[in-house]
Formats: structure tokens, C-alpha cells, sequence
């Protein structure tokens, strides 16, 4: 059965549209996976470490018959292809591409290696703006809140 699954795609390393364009088009290419829908790819600043470039965002909509945690590894292979080196990389550091399950059904999963929907995406405009572009009335689980009052939400932090 084809499930709705949204991913995020940031990249700040190199031809920054290049690896989102690639990423979207090997995200299709998947086993029984259409995207349905894109957001606008957004220049937003890094969070987190210091002396980063501006990130590339987006957010793309799926149906997918993949499980989460096959979609998840084929992502992590895609990410690897794009040639995103994990081993020399710090945590929230720049990276040529990364990509995140947002959110897959109404599933709330927490097991070793993989946390949806996902646990920041609440409180990042990064994700947050886009994801409210394709899916504002959106429910997401554990939260019981759409994009857009989550967005709402941050703005008026
Ligand atoms: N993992 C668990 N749950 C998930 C999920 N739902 N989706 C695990 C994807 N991966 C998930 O990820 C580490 C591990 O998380 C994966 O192997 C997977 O098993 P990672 O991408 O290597 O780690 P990371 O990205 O360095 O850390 P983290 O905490 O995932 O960071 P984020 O949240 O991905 O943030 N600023 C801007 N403006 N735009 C950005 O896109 N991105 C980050 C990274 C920091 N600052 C940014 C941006
Ligand atoms: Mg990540």
C-alpha cells in the first residue's frame, strides 16, 4: 500500500541546487515512491555551529510503498551518492546533502536510529516553511498540530 511520507532536503556544501534537483529526482526513482509534491527550494541561515554557509531547503511530499525504515536507508544512500562524508563531519555541521523523514502517515516511531515525525521539526523555520507551503493543514502525529500553526507558533516565540 502506498503511503504519504514528507522528507526535507538542506544542503550548504557545493552546487547546493544541484544535490536538492538530484536528490528529488533519486527520491522518484525509488521502489513503488512518486513525489507529489515540491515546496520552493528557500536560502535560510545555518543553525547551529559557527563559520557555516547558507543552507539550500526543501520539503517534498511522497507516496511511497517502501517501510519507514527501508525509505529512511534508501535516503541514507542517496545522501552517501551525493557524496556526503558522515565519518568527517560534526553534528549539525555543513554537509553536501541531508535528508530527513519528517513525517510518514500518522506514525510516531521511536527506535534506535530512527525518531518520527521528526524530533526538531518543530522548532526549525527551515523545515517548518516549507513543509507549511505543501501541507499547511497537514496533522502532524505526537504533536496533533498542522505546519501552520506550528509555524505560527515559532514566529511568535
Ligand atoms: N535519524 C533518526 N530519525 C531520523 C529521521 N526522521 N530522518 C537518524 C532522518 N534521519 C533520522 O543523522 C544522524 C542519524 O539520524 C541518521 O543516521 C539516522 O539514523 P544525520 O543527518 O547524520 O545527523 P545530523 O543531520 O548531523 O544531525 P541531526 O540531529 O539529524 O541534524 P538535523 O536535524 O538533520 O540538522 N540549518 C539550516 N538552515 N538548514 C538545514 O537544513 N540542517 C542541520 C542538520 C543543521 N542546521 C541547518 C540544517
Ligand atoms: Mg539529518
Amino acid at each position: 500500500m502506498r503511503q504519504n511520507a514528507y522528507i526535507a532536503l538542506g544542503s550548504n556544501l557545493g552546487d547546493r541546487e544541484s544535490y536538492i534537483r538530484g536528490a528529488i529526482e533519486a527520491v522518484g526513482r525509488l521502489e513503488g515512491t512518486e513525489v507529489l509534491a515540491e515546496s520552493s527550494v528557500i536560502e535560510t541561515d545555518p543553525v547551529g555551529p559557527d563559520g557555516q554557509g547558507p543552507y539550500l531547503n526543501a520539503v517534498i511530499h511522497i507516496r511511497t510503498t517502501l517501510a519507514p525504515r527501508d525509505l529512511l536507508d534508501e535516503l541514507l544512500a542517496i545522501e552517501h551518492e551525493f557524496g556526503r562524508d558522515r565519518s568527517e563531519q560534526q553534528r549539525w555541521g555543513p554537509r553536501t546533502l541531508d535528508l530527513d523523514v519528517l513525517v510518514y502517515e500518522d506514525l510516531i516511531i521511536d527506535e534506535p536510529g530512527l525518531n518520527v515525525p521528526h524530533p526538531r521539526l518543530h522548532d526549525r523555520l527551515f523545515v517548518l516553511v516549507p513543509l507549511a507551503e505543501i501541507a499547511p493543514e497537514l496533522n502532524i502525529p505526537r504533536h496533533e498540530k498542522t505546519p501552520r500553526a506550528m509555524l505560527r507558533a515559532l514566529v511568535n516565540h
